[in-house]
């Protein structure tokens, strides 16, 4: 990082979370992000019948933490369970998935459920994950209590993947970001925008980020990641950027920063992967080479914030950075890539 006194001051805008996990950067190093010496923090085989628990969301909730927990049975068709941790990295995960009701009442589990991300909007917790709609699209719940979960509309027609709704309404509306995909291992794919009042009817469907650019890392698919933490320069993403290689896809982590009232517009994207698989957990497992960031923590007294990914599709990993650095890297090394300007509306 260059020296504190050219960097701008950038402050996150919320609660404090003065419990979170932390690590300072190891000494000697400047990378914006760092991992946590003791990852992955969820292990294979972490609770019975369940082999692999990785993508996966979390939030305080209680004085503690909640996570809503890809988890892979030994069948191999994931679905979603929550885990509780004091501390943020020791969870004690649920040995039954999470159990959906309809907006009628009436018993719903989704065929297939992964990729889950957790929002509090107002005084309700909503769930996005990748579901079964004739393909995979975007599901949506929304809890109180994290005891009942009420399944809500579907948000998107099939294929879709990555929905990341954001944690207030802007202009009265909420903000959903999602990845427009195939019903496969979706080889393309650009970030976009859409709007709700309602959480039923989505429209003014927006471009946000697009993939490509002077680097190969995010060269063929980009898709949100962790919710969008609000900062005093604008939504600060972490999300994910893919390249492929003659051994398959590698994910790499990337960050941006969207525009505060107007999020389709990206003000800054780091040209650079903040974090790509280098460690044994990342770079081998169910799928090699995979970093995928599905959430953060963060601290509004103190700038932290920990990134909590799913590494090689095997393990939850989790990396620090805090604001003021991470936002000064994007700044540092934006990128502007072309299709980012044109937002839709043309
Ligand atoms: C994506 C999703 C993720 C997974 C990644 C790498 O398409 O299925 O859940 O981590 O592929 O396998």
């Amino acid at each position: 990082m260059k020296g504190d006194l050219k960097m701008k001051e950038v402050k996150i805008i919320g609660e404090s979370l003065s419990n979170m996990p932390w690590q300072d950067r190891p000494k000697g190093k400047c990378d914006p992000v760092w991992r946590y010496t003791e990852n992955p923090i969820i292990n294979r085989n972490p609770i019975k019948g369940v082999s692999r628990i990785f993508n996966s969301a979390v939030m305080p909730y209680d004085n503690k933490f909640v996570g809503v927990l890809r988890a892979e049975p030994i069948n191999g068709r994931p679905l979603l369970h929550l885990g509780w941790s004091e501390n943020g990295v020791d969870w004690e995960i649920e040995e039954e998935g999470i159990d959906f009701i309809d907006e009628d009442g009436k018993p719903y589990q989704p065929r297939y459920a992964y990729d889950p991300r957790l929002v509090k909007v107002e005084d309700t917790y909503y769930i996005m994950w990748c579901t079964d709609f004739f393909g995979p699209t975007i599901g949506m719940a929304k809890t109180k209590d994290f005891k009942t979960f009420v399944r809500l509309e579907n948000p998107f027609l099939p294929f879709n993947r990555n929905g990341v709704l954001f944690p207030r309404k802007i202009n009265g509306n909420f903000i959903l970001l999602s990845r427009p995909s195939d019903s496969g291992h979706t080889p393309f794919g650009d970030i976009f925008l859409s709007e709700s009042k309602d959480l039923k009817f989505w429209g003014k469907h927006r471009h946000v980020m697009s993939k490509g650019g002077n680097g190969w890392w995010q060269s063929m698919k980009i898709g949100g990641g962790a919710v969008p933490i609000e900062t005093s320069e604008g939504w600060l993403l972490f999300y994910h950027g893919v390249v492929n290689t003659c051994n398959g896809y590698v994910y790499s982590m990337g960050a941006a920063i969207l525009d505060i009232d107007e999020p389709s517009k990206v003000k800054y994207r780091s040209g650079n992967f903040i974090l790509t698989p280098e460690k044994w957990y990342e770079e081998k497992g169910f799928v090699d080479n995979v970093v995928f960031p599905c959430a953060t923590l963060h601290d509004a007294d103190t700038g932290r914030i920990a990134i909590y990914y799913g590494a090689a599709d095997t393990y939850v990993g989790v990396a620090f950075t805090n604001v003021k650095d991470i936002v000064n890297y994007v700044i540092d090394t934006h990128e502007a890539i072309e299709g980012d300007q044109h937002l839709g509306r043309i």
